[in-house]
């Protein structure tokens, strides 16, 4: 199990991703995402230029050697670039790993601790009518639990949130994909005390309207000062949500200790940490009830069980960041790594475009509301490289918040 070749496969069906292959002497192959949104090439430089000339001639089981070898041996550690580097090439080792031993990768991790993964969709809507149309197509889509964002009176344009129109031109039925291609950033409005006014009247007439049993959730998305935040917790708990995330930025730790004191309402966080070392102190201070963090964007499987093994000491859960970002390949491995865990909480699961689809084929299933990796040796994803081939790299970055006055806001 010698590796002889790694490329890197940059393809935008929908949207970038960043693939890497990896083939060893006996034939195998395996995939690994390194997509990092809006910032792609800089990962396919860090594979291209600095690690795939270690990876060849290295022996292919050796997952956690190459996971410290490459860790260490940068001396440069952590940041987004390097660990989605280091997570590439993780997931495609346990790839190799699976079709070498035959098996699904979950099987490796210590098999299904439950029969599939609850997912949650993304229903929005700039007022109440189109944010209702939203979940109702979420739950006939089978979605069993669903994320709720929402306009606020006063703005023009907030992230996670298409107008119908909108999110028809983009071919995608009310899910906003943020990343604009061919363009520059396109820039939104913010105003925190219009949005804290609004957002407990939303949720007031999603539970009126669907009942107590369905699980709501909302993402912040880093907008607040701790102050507000915990103010968003309290106002939001007669609704009882299943979580609330990012509620402040995510790297003052500190702040979700006053959230905290405030609030019951369950915290999720860590869509853009990197390494066990960030979640370290809000575990153990148990300021949090559920990892956000994603295979793709932890370093990988090895190291994001490694923080979910730490958290479950907490009983802290599993709720893997899973937008369209994260290519089929980092959410088939987010999938296993989920199923096998006993602190699974809930996933995060966005479809892909056809195209996106077609270039990446997979063996997932969704049943019931319940994810399902399959039982395909490995990953139990290929790429297509012909349909990959089609697709050229389009920049595109993330948008950004402007408040009234000018000034620039977390978005
Ligand atoms: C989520 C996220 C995403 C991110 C996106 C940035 O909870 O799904 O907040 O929508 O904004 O992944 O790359
Ligand atoms: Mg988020």
């Amino acid at each position: 199990m010698i590796i002889t070749k790694a490329e890197v496969i940059v393809t935008s069906p929908d949207r970038n991703f960043v693939t890497l292959k990896l083939t060893t002497d006996d034939g195998l192959t395996g995939l690994g995402d390194a997509t990092v949104n809006g910032r792609e090439l800089a990962v396919v430089s860090y594979l291209r230029d600095h690690v795939v000339q270690l990876l060849i001639g290295r022996d292919a089981s050796k997952i956690e050697d190459t996971w410290q070898f490459l860790y260490r041996s940068a001396y440069w550690r952590r940041g987004p670039i390097t660990m989605a580097a280091i997570a590439a090439v993780d997931m495609a080792l346990w790839d190799i790993k699976g079709k070498a031993a035959g098996m699904p990768v979950y099987q490796l991790l210590g098999g299904a601790s439950r029969t599939g993964l609850m997912a949650y969709g993304h229903a929005s809507g700039k007022e109440l009518p189109e944010i209702f149309d939203s979940v109702r197509d979420h739950l006939e889509q089978g979605y069993r639990s669903i994320r709720v964002q929402t306009g606020v009176p006063g703005l023009k344009a907030i992230y996670g949130i298409a107008s119908n129109d909108a999110a028809a031109a983009l071919g995608t039925r009310y899910d906003h994909e943020p990343a604009v291609r061919g363009a520059l950033p396109q820039e939104e409005d913010w105003d925190t005390r219009s949005y804290l006014r609004h957002i407990p009247t939303v949720f007031e007439a999603v539970r009126n309207e669907f009942g107590p049993e369905l699980p709501l959730l909302h993402d912040g998305h880093h907008r607040m000062t701790p102050i507000q935040a915990a103010q968003l917790g309290k106002s939001l708990e007669p609704y009882d949500l299943f979580w609330l995330e990012d509620c402040t930025p995510a790297e003052n730790q500190e702040a979700l200790r006053l959230v905290r004191q405030h609030t019951t309402t369950p915290l999720a966080i860590g869509e853009i940490f990197n390494t066990i070392w960030d979640f370290k102190d809000i575990i153990r201070e148990q300021l949090i009830d559920y990892v956000r963090g994603a295979v793709t964007h932890m370093g990988g499987i090895t190291a994001l069980k490694k923080t979910l093994d730490y958290a479950a000491m907490y009983q802290i859960k599993s709720g893997m960041h899973g937008p369209t970002d994260i290519s089929p390949v980092g959410m088939a491995a987010a999938m296993h790594l989920g199923l096998a865990i006993h602190n699974f909480g809930i996933q995060e699961y966005m479809k892909h475009g056809a195209k996106t689809d077609a270039v990446f084929e997979q063996s997932f299933t969704w049943e019931n509301g319940l994810l399902h990796p399959g039982d395909k040796p490995g990953l139990g994803v290929e790429l297509n490289q012909d349909e990959a081939g089609k697709y050229p790299y389009e920049q595109a970055y993330l948008p950004y918040n402007r408040l009234a006055d000018g000034t620039v806001h977390d978005w």
